[in-house]
């Protein structure tokens, strides 16, 4: 069996990617996270038939985060990297084993051995994702591993700031053992599918504390998209810390700082102020980082995804990647005991380079998370209750390379001009440069920030509720068209369902994942739906 995966919105056909990845990545890059998946739910087998709890489990938590978060798309395409986390978290499964000596009925997962990375893709070949050969079950099993995975990346940055909450890792262990047992029925893997949505507010919650906690609240910002003549990092992902530490390491030194993608909300919040050299935000969404980096002209740093696999040698020897992202054959900095990492290796080369080319100019605005939006209350609040906002937007997620994705550029501008879109993640690349004016004041396009600030979505509308006294959530006079690409929109996602919000849109295309029974149960209970032409749609959401 070759590789077969398909938790991305670019599965190969809409159904999957069997040869190679859309995404690049290749085929032993495949088969070793379905065997490191496979592993961490034999991790979590011994520790749900032990009733062993997280509280006890530092070292093993934070190694299946980031293990976790390794699988997700475009996150890390080194084999070899795989390779070691695999062999990493066999070890700590071994030792759990041991410590938990004399608990019967282990899964295969728990206890197969392997050998060298033969043995490893041999052995993958066989615990994939097509393994699970009902396709309602093994749709069901994959939503809730693909929703794991997106709380685990952010579970992983607030860890990176010292925040913790030991009952997520709880519920992470319970549902990746949930998808190995074969006595749950499609109703009992439902249920635990909302659970995972409870858990996604709860981790969208913890990194949104330990952000505006350590960082400050965001605020309106205006963020410059022009270039200075200064050599120049490029910082793209969505890790906060890695962003600090850059900024205090290349202050003074002459070399300045840009932003990337998912990176560009850190212009937001007011700690990273005060830095003379974060000057701006570099290009778009990730799908264009081939041609924007080649004019950037100086180093990258990934902290996260969307990592697009480089097409000159030139460039890859620019790229550098930390945390859960990596590339073969670009430098990993690695973070030393205390979590500080070095990053002179980047500065230096920085130094031998040329500043970036500017490919735009001017700003954009954003920074309206959750405590700017509540200081505009009253000025939202009365907009609304005088007719001259009919409706909000909630146009958060993720953008990518389809050219059906047109559909957001278009939507956006189509709108009426009495309504507001609500963003957040990398979706709003699609349309946050457009000028789409104001209400009295207030920007058509309310960026809360990276794809985990959509928790600020869900809490500016249930203020919404509290103020207009309303009893449902979905009587607000808001729409939610969402664009998804991986599986940081799938917890998001998750995480709306929860909240009770009914009649989500979903696209470009509904995800490959879910089976015609799945996603009838999603239509039936949710109301989830696809999108249509944008006209069409603008008129459907309008009520006309
Ligand atoms: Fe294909 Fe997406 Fe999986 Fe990459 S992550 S192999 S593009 S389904
Ligand atoms: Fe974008 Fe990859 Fe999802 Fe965080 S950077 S939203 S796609």
């Amino acid at each position: 069996m070759s590789m077969f995966c398909y938790q991305c919105q670019e599965a190969a056909g809409g159904k999957g990617c069997q040869v190679k990845g859309v995404c690049g990545k290749n085929e032993d890059v495949a088969k070793l996270q379905d065997l490191l998946i496979y592993t961490l739910k034999g991790i979590s087998d011994i520790v749900v038939k032990a009733g062993l709890s997280a509280k006890d489990l530092s070292s093993v938590n934070h190694e299946v985060l980031k293990s976790l978060f390794m699988t997700i798309t475009n996150a890390n395409f080194d084999e070899a990297a795989i390779e070691t986390e695999v062999n990493r978290a066999i070890a700590l499964r071994n030792e759990l084993r041991t410590s938990a000596a004399g608990v019967a009925g282990l899964h295969d997962a728990a206890v197969f051995e392997v050998s060298g990375r033969a043995g490893m893709l041999l052995k993958a070949a066989s615990v994939g994702v097509l393994a699970t050969e009902n396709e309602d079950v093994r749709s069901l099993r994959e939503l809730i591993i693909y929703g794991v995975k997106g709380l685990a990346a952010y579970t992983h940055h607030a860890l990176n700031l010292g925040k913790e909450n030991v009952d997520i890792y709880d519920f992470t262990y319970k549902a990746l053992a949930a998808t190995l047992d074969d006595t749950l029925s499609a109703d009992d893997l439902v249920a635990l599918t909302l659970k995972t949505g409870e858990f996604g507010v709860a981790g969208m919650a913890l990194l949104d504390s330990a952000n505006t906690t350590k960082y400050g609240n965001p605020e309106i910002t205006q963020v410059n998209i022009g270039v200075k003549n200064n050599p120049a990092i490029l910082i793209s992902g969505h890790d906060l810390t890695d962003l600090e530490q850059l900024l205090e390491q290349t202050k003074g030194t002459g070399v300045d700082v840009y932003t990337h993608s998912e990176m560009l909300p850190a212009h937001y919040y007011p700690a990273f102020k005060k830095y003379d050299n974060f000057v701006g935000n570099y290009g778009n969404a990730w799908w264009k980082q081939t041609e924007e980096f080649q004019s950037f002209n100086g180093p990258i740093l990934f902290t996260t995804n969307c990592i697009v696999p480089p097409r000159s040698e030139e460039v890859r020897s620019r790229i550098f990647t930390t945390g859960a992202s990596g590339f073969p054959g670009c430098v990993h900095i690695e973070a030393d005991e205390n979590g500080k990492k070095d990053f002179s290796e980047i500065i230096a080369l920085a130094k031998t380079l040329s500043a970036p080319t500017e490919i735009e100019n001017g700003t954009i605005v954003g920074g309206f998370a959750h405590e700017q939006v509540f200081a505009l209350a009253d000025k939202v609040v009365d907009a609304v209750k005088s007719g001259a906002i009919k409706k909000f937007f909630v146009m958060a997620g993720c953008d990518g390379r389809m050219k059906s994705r047109e559909y957001y550029e278009q939507f956006a501008e189509k709108l009426p001009k009495d309504t507001v879109i609500l963003t957040a993640g990398c979706a709003k690349y699609r349309y946050n440069k457009l000028d789409l004016g104001d209400i009295g004041g207030i920007p058509r396009v309310l960026d809360a920030g990276q794809c985990n600030d959509s928790y600020s979505l869900a809490l500016i509308a249930l203020k919404l509720k509290e103020v207009f006294e309303l009893n449902d959530i979905n009587e607000l006079p808001i729409a939610y068209n969402i664009a998804w690409y991986e599986q940081k929109a799938v917890i998001v996602l998750l995480a709306l369902l929860y909240l009770g919000v009914k009649n989500i849109h979903l696209g470009p295309t509904l995800p490959a994942f879910l089976s015609p029974n799945v996603a009838k149960v999603l239509v039936e209970t949710f109301g989830i739906g696809g999108i249509g032409t944008v006209d069409e749609d603008i008129k459907m959401f309008m009520g006309a």
